[in-house]
């Protein structure tokens, strides 16, 4: 898009200009350095601050850009007194204190997809959801390349979206979280959906209603709508003056499974599209995923048959009911992205034979009596660690389950390692976020994987 055509669409929504702003990006993480990348070729006046001592990517940004005002260590009233636009990264609450006298003081938020969204005439697929965000992008940012399409992928899942615009794309499929979504008010998606709603970060919002206002925001405009129809929360979403496809692997809806001659198919309309049994992930979730990813790439032309050909090749994502192994007839499984309730939900309604599940960590504000019917239903044993083991205890110990403790990977792997028999799986599937224990999920799944490993005699 033409810098003057962006600079038109920048003053328009936001009444941002390089003349007269003043942009105090809030954050010096990799959503900060995108936006200060882009607001330096833009032309405009800012500063960063962040509130970290020594924010991880300072030195590397003072090497790009030496000569941008930092502020760092704490929220210096004085850069936001000047401020006239903040750019808020997502780790951040709106509801930090010199953030909201800003905002009272007359300081307009923009976010780093205001600015994505307001330079590119490209269409753009968006993808939210509390579960299965990352996979659905790969998958239709695949199913676009393999179509030939010149697709750049990002947002949440891996390079920040401002800086998919120096891929001059000619279609753009960005996951989008909660946070980035909440301040957020230029996005119009050619497609977009909002994959699921379950409890999760409910320690920055204020209630599972909240949580899933924000999510709607990804359906601003009027581009198609994806629906998934199993979901009641998500189903409230939808606008009949709009178009949409719905999907879902319940019920009849636009894409759906349905079975024929003894296997389910993934079906569009009366069409059977492929059998499920050819997409090489597992959980029936997955299936779900894959319609959806069907629906986003039928809304922006893509070939159903090329799409299915994507599909069939696609590897899945690391740390996603990822099979590390199979020792003496055990199989054990990293779902370390399970980082709430609904993912460890899903991965274990998956299995038709009782699993033994190692669970816990930081569970985020969330309520753990809601893991109990499928615990009950679908483990042999529990394995528990990290912060908020005790919720999940107390959630599951009248059932006749066992349940053991572990204080770190490699003794709950041991501990599991000593219950399991031939046939049985360990499921790895925390429904809690990691950063009480490790760096992240992937530092989680790493250290599950090497301590499955290290059964191997
Ligand atoms: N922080 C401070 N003080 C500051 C600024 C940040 O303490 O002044 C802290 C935040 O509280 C947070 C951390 O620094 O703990 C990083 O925050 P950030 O906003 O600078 O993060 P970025 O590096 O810009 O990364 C963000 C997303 N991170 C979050 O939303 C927490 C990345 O998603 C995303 O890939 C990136 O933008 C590019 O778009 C990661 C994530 O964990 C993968 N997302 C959450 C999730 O998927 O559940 C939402
Ligand atoms: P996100 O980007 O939304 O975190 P991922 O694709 O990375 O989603 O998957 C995160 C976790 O959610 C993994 O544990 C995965 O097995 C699980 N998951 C994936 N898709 C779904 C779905 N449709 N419903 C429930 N859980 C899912």
């Amino acid at each position: 898009m033409e810098k003057a055509a962006i600079l038109d669409a920048l003053k328009k929504h936001f009444d941002l200009e390089p003349l007269h702003s003043k942009v105090l990006v809030v954050g010096l993480g990799s959503t900060g350095i995108s936006v200060a990348h882009y607001l330096q070729q833009m032309g405009f006046k800012f500063a960063i601050i962040d509130s970290r001592n020594k924010p991880p990517l300072i030195d590397e940004f003072f090497e790009q850009m030496p000569d941008t005002p930092v502020f760092t260590g704490g929220f210096d009233d004085a850069a936001f007194k000047v401020a006239t636009h903040l750019v808020v990264s997502p780790g951040l609450s709106l509801n930090e204190k010199p953030i909201m006298k800003a905002i009272t003081n007359g300081s307009k938020i923009v976010s780093d997809i205001d600015l994505f969204a307001c330079s590119v005439n490209a269409p753009i697929i968006a993808i939210t959801g509390s579960n299965g965000k990352s996979t659905v992008t790969t998958m239709v940012g695949e199913m676009a390349k393999n179509a030939g399409r010149r697709v750049a992928i990002g947002g949440n899942l891996g390079i920040p979206a401002l800086d998919l615009l120096d891929q001059h794309a000619d279609l753009y499929v960005i996951e989008l979280s909660s946070f980035q979504l909440e301040r957020t008010t230029a996005l119009h998606a050619t497609a977009a959906t909002v994959l699921n709603v379950s409890a999760d970060h409910l320690d920055r919002h204020a209630s599972i209603n909240e949580y899933a206002q924000e999510k709607q925001r990804v359906f601003n405009g009027n581009g198609i709508m994806v629906i998934n129809a199993d979901d009641p929360m998500v189903c409230a979403m939808q606008d009949n003056q709009r178009s949409t496809y719905t999907f879902s692997i319940k019920t009849k809806a636009d894409f759906y499974l349905s079975e024929y001659d003894g296997h389910d198919y993934l079906m569009h309309g009366d069409e059977r599209l492929m059998p499920l049994a050819e997409l090489p992930l597992e959980g029936r979730h997955n299936g779900a995923n894959a319609l959806a990813a069907l629906a986003l790439g039928v809304s922006v032309g893509l070939d159903e048959q090329q799409m299915c050909a994507t599909l069939r090749r696609f590897k899945g994502l690391e740390h996603r009911m990822q099979k590390v192994a199979e020792i003496r007839g055990v199989t054990w499984v990293n779902d370390s992205k399970a980082t709430n309730i609904g993912a460890c939900v899903a991965a274990l309604e998956g299995y038709s034979r009782k699993v033994i599940l190692i669970a816990g960590g930081d569970a985020k504000g969330a309520d753990m009596n809601e893991l109990a019917p499928v615990i009950k239903a679908k483990t042999k044993a529990v394995i528990l660690m990290g912060k908020d083991a005790q919720l999940i205890e107390q959630a599951i110990k009248g059932f006749s389950i066992p349940i053991h403790r572990a204080e770190n990977m490699l003794q709950a792997v041991q501990l599991a390692a000593s219950k399991a028999l031939s046939g049985d799986s360990v499921l790895l599937s925390p429904a809690c976020a990691s950063l009480d224990q490790y760096k992240n999920y992937q530092d989680r799944g790493n250290k599950f994987s090497k301590a499955v490993m290290s059964l191997i005699d």
